[in-house]
């Protein structure tokens, strides 16, 4: 059997052993605060609850790259209409519109971005055409939304009634407070190591909900959202966008790596850059990282934030190390 018959067959048995996934989301109860996984590849890992994105992205993995992965994973919460911070389903800004913002990055350090783009399910399929058939990395609003037209993405209204009811509701006292930890379905980060150990990465979100007009978030900015460099290692970021933008933290963690720090210890670091720096006490923003091997990191500001990994031996759901201590 070649390279690649060998390849198919560790990957039925790795999905078959993964199969108890399939049956529905591990309960966040359930949730282990150190995982049983050792550095390998290949593996996909995405923050929050994120199964299901991550069984996608690991059948993509089959006989697919890193990025195919991570775009395929990323789709999931997209299209799910319960998932009220990405995609369909999103909360709208303070009028009422869904604006999605969406990344890719991969192993060779190509980039594309959606930012405040309207009307499309799927931003980071945009994005990754954005970095492919472009000469640009970042389109943003109504030539988005051009582009993805063009390129054969249906236009649709992506504000579902249950969004459209919370945000009449909102508007009755329209107070702007990020809630912390809002559920455990949140902006995707999702990053993959395929067999290759080539790395790639994806962010995708409708940003904060009843945010401004216009407001665009971290999570297609790269450095911020998401940063992936092959030699290295990868880091993506969930939470108030405003304080990941102003520390660049994805691209903080995989720097410091590069100079000599563990997966935790660069997660670590940059979150005490925002603590240092900024106002953080109600706000929450979670790191997660993985190094070239496979090892990984991650640290929040807030006590609940998790993240789903999958490998070989399964998908499990972990808790993450906070600054602020659970009571
Ligand atoms: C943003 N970082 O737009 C996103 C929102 C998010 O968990 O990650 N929420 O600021």
């Amino acid at each position: 059997m070649g390279r690649k018959g060998n390849r198919r067959k560790f990957f039925k048995q790795s999905l078959k052993s993964s199969l108890w996934l399939a049956a529905g989301t591990t309960a966040v109860s359930s949730c282990k605060a150190t995982p049983n996984i050792q550095a390998q590849y290949p593996m996909v890992i995405s923050t929050w609850d994120n199964a299901k994105a991550n069984e996608a992205a690991w059948k993509a993995l089959s006989d697919g790259t890193a990025l195919d992965a991570v775009e395929a994973g990323a789709r999931v919460p997209e299209a799910d209409p319960k998932d009220m911070s990405v995609g369909y389903g999103g909360r709208p800004d303070r009028d009422g519109h869904v604006t999605l913002d969406a990344c890719v990055m991969d192993h060779l350090g190509n980039y594309g971005a959606v930012t405040y783009l309207k009307n499309i399910m799927h931003p980071v399929s945009v994005a990754r055409r954005v970095m492919e058939e472009t000469p640009h990395v970042m389109l943003s609003g109504e030539g988005a939304l051009q582009f993805a037209v063009d390129q054969g993405f249906k236009s649709q209204n992506l504000l579902t009634e249950e969004a459209k009811k919370e945000w009449e509701e909102w508007k009755v006292t329209s107070k702007y407070e990020p809630k912390i930890n809002i559920e455990l379905h949140d902006t995707i980060g999702i990053m993959a190591i395929d067999h290759d150990q080539n790395i790639s990465g994806a962010c995708t979100t409708s940003g904060l909900g009843y945010k401004m007009a216009g407001r665009v978030g971290d999570s297609p900015v790269v450095g911020a959202g998401l940063f992936v460099d092959n030699e290295v290692g990868a880091a993506t970021a969930t939470g108030m966008g405003e304080l990941v933008l102003k520390t660049l933290g994805s691209f903080l963690i995989v720097e410091l790596m590069r100079q000599g720090a563990t997966v935790s210890e660069a997660c670590e670091e940059a979150v005490m850059r925002i603590i240092n720096k900024q106002d953080y006490k109600k706000l929450q923003v979670g790191f997660i990282a993985i190094d070239k091997q496979g090892q990984i990191g991650a640290y929040s500001i807030q006590p609940g934030f998790v993240y789903t990994v999958t490998t070989v031996s399964g998908t499990e759901l972990v808790k993450v190390n906070s600054y602020i201590k659970s009571e």
